[in-house]
């Protein structure tokens, strides 16, 4: 096979019906139950983050609507001593990990805390930047290397982010290097208003690993099972001294590219419906329902637990005080420089004048 072949791995069909034998590790209801769980879990954290957004209590936010499979995987074959490095829209992947709703709806809030969850401490918080960051990932999984430590970073971006320098250069120092670090591209099809095809003239995105001497694959990024499956194997790959992989996750951005934009201006509605069809929730439950006796009473009673663990957290994030401007200075530095300090301290200043009259 030469380095362009490029590999595709589709397990579950969109109509639930397993396309080969499913792994050992997934032949168990117990484990499909849990993925399909923390889908609809992603699914219902997306669903009200739009609604608090659309009641001025949220600030703009990205919804991973139709993206649920890539994070719950990723997140299920992650070991907590792993490091994940997001984009903006991994929020299944962050929950799947231990982040706390609550507390990404404060960081969507536009609140610091939600940058300091409680855990996985050593997880990056979002990276808004596109692609930027890239070369972090290699950074931590340069010093998982020299520290001689079974570790892999995940750094996870979108298809716009392989059109940028900074993605090359980490997989590029990633493949010199030999790291520990497993790239992942949420190829939804579109970065903000540009489809994939006026992206890059490259046939997959898979295959920008092979300029940078390590193997890319693609996978059903609506196949929860295919995700968790190939990326289990690219992180046992890295965890063993082998060197990084990278896989690239056919799906699709069922929503708007975030809650201020409107994707029916760029995009026809008769190319989002086929992907409803492929909806990575409903293959698990048709799944499910075929070959463990998922019922409707199951169906209501996951989406009532579901239903209320996040209308918790949107009752604690909305309970939360706010913080004063000042805490915009307080996450940037161990030791905030001089000039920075004199700022906050005006802030500080003009705030307390504000409140005393
Ligand atoms: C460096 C940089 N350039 C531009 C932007 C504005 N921007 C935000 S998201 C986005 C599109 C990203 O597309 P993709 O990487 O495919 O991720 P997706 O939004 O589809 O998840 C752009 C251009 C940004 N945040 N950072
Ligand atoms: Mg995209």
């Amino acid at each position: 096979m030469s380095n362009l072949d490029i590999h595709h791995t589709t397990l579950l069909g969109p109509d639930g019906h397993p396309l080969a034998p499913l792994p050992a590790e997934f032949a168990n209801h117990e484990t499909i139950r849990d993925l399909y769980r923390h889908m609809v879990l992603a699914r219902t954290f997306d669903a009200k983050a739009v609604a608090l957004h659309g009641s001025g209590r949220l600030g703009t936010y990205a919804s991973l609507l139709g993206q649920e499979a890539v994070g719950v995987g990723i997140g299920h074959v992650m070991r907590p001593e792993d490091v994940l490095v997001p984009s903006f829209r991994e929020h299944a992947a962050q929950l799947r990990r231990g982040v706390r709703p609550e507390e990404l709806y404060l960081y969507w809030g536009g609140d610091e805390r939600g940058s300091a969850f409680a855990g996985p401490t050593q997880d990056f918080p979002v990276s808004a930047t596109v692609g930027g960051h890239a070369p972090h990932a290699a950074g931590v999984a340069l010093a998982f290397k020299l520290r001689g430590e079974a570790r892999v970073a995940v750094c996870v971006f979108g298809d716009g982010a392989t059109s940028k320098g900074d993605v090359y250069e980490a997989m590029n120092v990633a493949g010199l290097w030999q790291l520990p670090v497993v790239f992942i591209v949420t190829n939804n099809q579109w970065a903000l208003s540009t489809p994939r095809r006026e992206q890059t003239a490259a046939t997959t995105l898979a295959q920008k690993a092979v300029a940078a001497g390590f193997e890319g694959e693609q996978v059903d990024g609506n196949d929860v099972i295919a995700v968790a499956k190939v990326v289990g194997e690219a992180l046992a790959h890295a965890r063993s001294g082998n060197g990084p992989r990278l896989i690239e996750c056919l799906t699709y951005r069922l929503a708007d590219h975030t809650t201020v934009d409107d994707a029916a201006r760029y995009r026809d509605e008769s190319e989002v419906t086929p992907w409803w069809e492929k909806d990575p929730i409903a293959r698990v439950r048709l799944y499910l329902s075929a070959t463990a006796g998922w019922s409707d009473q199951q169906e209501k009673a996951l989406l009532d637990e579901c239903g209320t663990l996040i209308e918790r957290a949107a009752e604690a994030y909305l309970a939360t005080p706010p913080q004063g401007p000042e805490a915009m200075f307080d996450h940037l530095y161990g030791k905030l420089p001089a000039d920075l300090a004199a700022q906050r301290d005006e802030v500080v200043a003009a705030t307390k004048n504000r409140a005393d009259g």
